[in-house]
């Protein structure tokens, strides 16, 4: 499923982002940027140590990263250019920021890839795996975020794909899409 707006091309797909040929992947990391499960796992394992030592570089600087803030590496081996790790929030009832943050981790990530003109990029479904986040409400978020930036208009990406692992991701995501596409 794919939807365009204002020349920006905003998809759906169900794949493993480590697959993913694009300017940048978008990992779903935690503050320590050290690795760990899920999707953060994943791309560590697939895209090799290079990963880690940008990430240990970034922590000398900045001592990890916040949630909600986005942070660029190499990609490594893998076939993406680059990696944006952001920090989504941990799921607590949604009355502890948590919908700000998550919305922050969006736009800090399309911020990132502005800064470095880039193209193309990969999102995961940021906090809905380890972290709770339930998925329709996060679908909701982040379509919305793409949606505005697509609109606004003067970004650098083209290209905007959302990469659900599990399909009742990429429902939600599809319904959400199929909304946007109703509203424009
Ligand atoms: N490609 C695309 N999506 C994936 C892949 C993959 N290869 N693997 C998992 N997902 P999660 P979080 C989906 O748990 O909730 C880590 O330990 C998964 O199905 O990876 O933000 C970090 O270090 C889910 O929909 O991230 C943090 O400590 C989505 O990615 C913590 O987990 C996000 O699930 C972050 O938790």
């Amino acid at each position: 499923m794919k939807i365009v707006i204002n020349g920006v091309t905003i998809e759906a797909v169900q794949a493993d982002i480590t697959r993913e040929q694009v300017d940048a992947i978008v990992n779903a990391a935690n503050s320590s940027l050290l690795g760990g499960g899920g999707v953060d796992g994943a791309i560590h394992r697939a895209g090799g140590p290079a990963i880690l030592e940008d990430c240990y570089r970034i922590r000398e600087r900045q001592g990890g990263c916040p949630t909600g803030e986005a942070v660029i590496t190499t990609a490594g081996n893998l076939p993406a250019r680059h990696v944006i790790h952001t920090v989504g929030p941990v799921w607590n009832g949604g009355d502890q920021l948590e919908p700000d943050l998550l919305r922050h981790c969006y736009i800090h990530c399309l911020q990132l890839a502005d800064e470095h003109k880039l193209t193309s990029i990969s999102f995961p479904n940021i906090s809905t795996g380890i972290y709770g986040y339930p998925k329709p409400e996060a679908a909701e978020i982040a379509v919305s975020v793409v949606q505005q930036y697509a609109e606004t208009g003067n970004g650098s990406l083209e290209q905007i794909r959302f990469v659900c692992f599990d399909g009742d991701n990429l429902a939600l995501y599809e319904q959400q899409l199929e909304q946007a596409k109703s509203s424009i």
